[in-house]
């Protein structure tokens, strides 16, 4: 049986993180145990055996729901103690930073109850399930900030090497002027059998796809250009299957597998209260105009992030299904000679975060961009800097800002100002 949590005071706690050095052992502790739970358990294990970090991780603790299970968690990957109380993480005087990896209603609770307790904390995608709860984990943030308490969020694309490749080319000016961001995250899970988890729920969730899947090409947009959304132009907000087999407990990541229904009578249906697909477009300050869309029932797309930027010197295209290639098009070359070319973007010296792992062409998966997030948060908290730039609170509350417009534009047919969704 791992050990539980420590409960000393959230006041001896704070303390214990503004005094710790630099170079002093960073203590995380975990919420949640499951999809995202595993992926970052793994990332802490594992950023420590491919970078040279500036401070060592210790897996303290991990909070999930059910005590054995939480137990059996923290023993697999490698937590030293658990709890089924995540305030035992928040006011643990053993705990640096709080990684928060729980459904999206939850994210601004945790977030606010660990800034406060002068934990440093990086959490999940979206921002939060609303607007308001954003706005609130960006103050709550700030204040924290000028105590020297840091926040981090999970948008992991932007360390996918050939995507963080495209920054810095974007950043170079190869592309030149840029005119069209198109930009898709197409998934098919959300056909009517998989069942009402908890991403079906809006008081869960918040939306469906749209704050799922477009936060994460909303921020890749953000992050690729360096440039900001001014404008959505108009948007389509659809839910196609209204609604869903109650179930009581999701076996499957995501969508929950046939889950477990009580007994063998039908089984209850409950509604569905998120957009399963919204399409928007957009401006961009830089004279751009941009296309998003999100769907969770564009069959035979299985996790196609797919992002495309045009610009006078050139353009980029990638799709996460085929993550460590870049698509590329130079159109300051002899006309004659251009063409569509496949960059495999797994060379150390060229490629972001390839150094650490492999050589040539020995491909990356999903679960080293999140290695290569815990590296730069850990590296940050050491005084460094990290690889591509980092998303904090304030950050990845823009975002959160161009979802709720596009929300805003679907509901009342029409375009929405940015500077009218504060
Ligand atoms: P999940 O349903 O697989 O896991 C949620 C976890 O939260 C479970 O372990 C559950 O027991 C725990 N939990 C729920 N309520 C809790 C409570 N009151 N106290 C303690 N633990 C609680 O969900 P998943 O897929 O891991 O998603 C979690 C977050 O990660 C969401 O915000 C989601 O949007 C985000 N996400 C991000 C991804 C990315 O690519 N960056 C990929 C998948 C999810
Ligand atoms: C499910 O749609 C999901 O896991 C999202 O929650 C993630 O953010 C995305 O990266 C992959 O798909």
């Amino acid at each position: 049986m791992a050990k539980s949590a420590s409960k000393k005071s959230s006041k001896s706690a704070s303390r214990s993180t503004r005094s710790a050095s630099k170079s002093a052992p960073l203590r995380v502790g975990i919420i949640g145990t499951s999809f995202m739970g595993r992926a970052h358990s793994n990332a802490w294990a594992n950023a420590p055996h491919f970078f040279d970090l500036r401070r060592p991780v210790v897996m303290e603790a991990a909070s999930g729901r059910n005590g054995q299970q939480t137990c059996r968690f923290a023993e697999q990957w490698g937590w030293r103690t658990s709890t089924t109380d995540w305030r035992e993480i928040v006011a643990s005087a053993d705990i640096d930073l709080v990684d928060v990896c729980t459904p999206n209603h939850l994210h601004a609770e945790m977030s606010i109850a660990a800034l406060d307790a002068g934990k440093h904390v990086s959490c999940e995608k979206p921002l939060a399930g609303t607007l308001d709860d954003a706005r609130a984990m960006r103050d709550a943030a700030a204040k924290a900030k000028r105590k020297g308490v840091r926040s981090f969020v999970w948008f992991n694309y932007r360390r996918v090497p050939a995507l963080a490749f495209a920054h810095q080319l974007v950043a170079k000016g190869r592309l030149g002027t840029i005119h069209h961001v198109r930009a898709n995250y197409l998934q098919d899970w959300g056909h009517p059998d998989t069942p009402l988890v908890w991403r079906f729920d809006s008081k869960q969730a918040g939306s469906g796809a749209h704050g799922d899947l477009n936060a994460h090409i909303i921020d890749l947009a953000r992050f690729l250009t360096g440039d900001e959304v001014t404008e959505v132009v108009g948007a389509v907000e659809e839910t196609f299957v209204t609604r869903r087999r109650i179930v009581e407990e999701a076996r499957v990541a995501i969508k929950g597998g046939a889950g477990r229904s009580k007994g063998k009578a039908a089984p209850k249906m409950g509604r569905s209260t998120v957009d399963d697909a919204v399409l928007f477009l957009a401006r961009f300050k830089g004279g751009a105009v941009a296309s998003f869309e999100a769907s969770r029932l564009a069959t035979g797309n299985l996790n196609r992030n797919m992002i495309e930027l045009n610009g006078d010197k050139g353009s980029i295209r990638f799709d996460f299904e085929r993550m460590n290639e870049l698509q590329w098009w130079d159109h300051t070359i002899e006309p004659g000679l251009r063409g569509w070319s496949r960059i495999m973007c797994t060379e150390a010296e060229h490629h972001p975060y390839v150094h650490a792992y492999w050589p040539a062409a020995h491909g990356l998966g999903y679960e080293h961009g999140f290695v290569s997030e815990v590296a730069d948060i850990v590296n940050m908290l050491g005084g460094g800097e990290p690889e591509v730039p980092m998303p904090d609170f304030a950050d990845a509350f823009e975002t959160q800002r161009v979802l709720e417009a596009a929300v805003l534009s679907a509901r009342e047919r029409g375009p929405i100002a940015l500077s009218q969704v504060k």
